[in-house]
């Protein structure tokens, strides 16, 4: 059994319900139980074409004895039943439903398709504000900080845009 970590997003469509969906859906497969789930926070979307709208973000622990690829496999199947077409999407653009993985057990990996940890989550206040939620005392292996610190970090390099 490995203990794994996602995030979910969505800004396109019913996204609360979508995000729903794919947390059942996960529970569902084989070999897959979701351990613990973030609220859904409404986030300023970060790159992609400006104007987008705002993303409903997620995070999920799982455990599973799915391999790495298999639980991706999986979870881009899941995108793509919820109407995620990615070869007509723009780079960081709006999405249904976007399943990312991001932590596979202490597993470093980095093959075409899936790098582990996810390469920029530790940048990424849309992951790590529902992450440290579920699990701030986790030690993120590329800064070496927990999942509250780095979030701290960001929160001070990056201060919230005024209203
Ligand atoms: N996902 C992206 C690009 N930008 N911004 C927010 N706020 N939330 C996301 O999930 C997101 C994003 C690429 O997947
Ligand atoms: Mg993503
Ligand atoms: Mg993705």
């Amino acid at each position: 059994m490995v203990r794994a970590y996602i995030a979910l997003g969505s800004n396109l469509g019913a996204s609360s319900a979508l995000l729903d969906a794919a947390l059942v859906e996960l529970n569902s497969l084989p070999l897959v139980r979701v351990q613990q789930v973030s609220s859904f926070q409404e986030t300023e979307p970060v790159g992609g074409p400006p104007g987008q709208g705002r993303f409903l973000n997620a995070c999920a622990s799982l455990e599973t004895e799915l391999s790495p690829h298999a639980l991706l496999e999986q979870m881009h199947a899941i995108e793509r039943r919820h109407g995620r077409q990615r070869g007509l999407e723009v780079r960081n653009g709006p999405r249904t439903l976007d399943l990312d993985l991001l932590l596979y057990g202490d597993l470093v990996l980095a093959s075409p398709g899936l790098c582990l940890p996810h390469p920029r989550m530790e940048e990424r206040t849309f992951v790590l504000g529902p992450l440290a939620e579920i699990a701030p005392e986790l030690q993120l292996p590329l800064c070496r900080r927990t999942v509250r610190q780095r979030l701290r970090e960001l929160q001070a390099s990056q201060p919230p845009v005024e209203a």
